[in-house]
């Protein structure tokens, strides 16, 4: 297996909210991989081997370093190229970025699955009630939407940064569980605000841009196109 194109290549899964953020720090950073879209039933043999933990993104750089975390893949790009118009967190700014992102991977993202699909949760003894899970989320979207309405448009004021796009696409996610709850439940305006504005830009297009699964042998494709 080679770097057919002389770049990274990234295999995503392109409705996973962590691959997501992975592809919107690439884009953002101006920067170009080898995309290799797979179906998560029929993980490519090779992406197992270079990752036996078998979770999307994976980036395999030409070196031969394997990148298997999403928030380690946006840092590689951040680290490549920071976004121009991407704010640089100052030490305060940074540690409540990570306590943010630690919530949203940990709390929000337990509590997420739970209300997306509360079959896969149920036991014998125990029933899955998605919207206490639902209610859970909120009381975090609460604080995010509080955030917003104070310093808004972005998490850290006027500027995106490395917060806003690690946290997007399960925002993102949560309003799909049940969009229209999610369209007319009041309050939540800045928070809406923010994941509109989110949901209309370029930037996510690019990032979403469909590409059909990859085989061994495949044409290799460049992300962005
Ligand atoms: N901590 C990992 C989590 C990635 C993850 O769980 N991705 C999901 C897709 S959204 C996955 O690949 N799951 C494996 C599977 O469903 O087989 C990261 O941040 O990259």
């Amino acid at each position: 297996m080679e770097h057919q194109l002389g770049l990274p290549v990234l295999y995503t899964f392109r409705r996973c909210p962590y691959a997501m953020r992975a592809r919107l720090a690439i884009v953002a950073a101006g920067l170009k991989v080898e995309v290799r879209e797979l179906v998560l039933r029929a993980k490519p043999a090779h992406m197992l081997e270079i990752s036996p933990k078998g979770t999307v993104p994976v980036l395999w750089l030409r070196d031969g370093t394997v990148i298997d975390e999403s928030l380690d893949v946006m840092q590689w790009a951040v680290n490549q190229s920071l976004p121009a118009d991407w704010l640089v967190l100052n030490a305060e700014q940074q540690q409540q970025c990570d306590e943010w992102i630690a919530l949203l991977d940990g709390e929000f993202k337990r509590n997420l699955d739970r209300y997306k699909y509360p079959h896969r949760y149920h036991t014998e003894t125990y029933t899955c009630d998605p919207l206490e899970h639902r209610a859970a989320c909120e009381k975090i979207l609460v604080q995010w939407n509080s955030v917003l309405e104070q310093q808004g448009p972005f998490l850290f004021g006027s500027q995106p940064s490395f917060a806003d796009y690690a946290i997007l696409p399960f925002v993102r996610q949560f309003r799909i569980a049940d969009e229209v709850w999610f369209d007319t439940v009041p309050g939540y305006a800045a928070l809406k605000l923010w994941l509109t504005a989110f949901l209309q830009s370029p930037l996510l297009e690019q990032a979403m841009v469909k590409f059909s699964p990859w085989q061994p042998g495949d044409a290799p494709f460049t992300f962005p196109g």
